[in-house]
């Protein structure tokens, strides 16, 4: 069995993270080291590990990520003044952690573009 990833870590509770939000098919926590006063990381459970190698399988979980994230940064009152998704993709996207993940960065104005 190919060895866990990170985040799969988190979700198997063999990592220690703050857990905001839990349901079948995803998690998010708190990012450790935030880039914004609110940096939280959306994942699926499945470890699908960037966008390029999603499938059309993974159709309802992609969107599902995209709802979760709305929905508590709706919640947490950012649905006025704005927060961002962030989906790092590969070397020259900046991922680091190859198990697909949204960034949800608010609470101070970003800057555009990103470096
Ligand atoms: P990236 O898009 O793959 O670069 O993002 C990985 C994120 O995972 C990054 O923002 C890290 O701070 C974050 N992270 C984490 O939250 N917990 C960890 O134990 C590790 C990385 I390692």
């Amino acid at each position: 069995m190919a060895e866990k990833t990170l985040f799969e870590k988190i979700r198997d509770r063999e990592l220690p993270a703050e857990i905001l939000h839990e349901d079948d098919l995803c998690l998010a926590f708190k990012d450790i080291s935030p880039q914004a006063p609110t940096h939280w990381l959306v994942i699926p459970k499945k470890p699908i590990p960037r966008v390029a190698e999603a499938t059309t399988e993974d159709q309802a979980v992609l969107g599902h990520l995209l709802l979760t994230a709305g929905k508590i940064a709706r919640k947490a009152g950012f649905a006025e003044s704005g927060f961002r998704l962030v989906i790092n993709n590969g070397p020259d996207g900046g991922e680091a952690v190859p198990h697909l993940h949204v960034h949800l960065l608010a609470g101070r104005p970003l800057t555009w573009p990103p470096g």
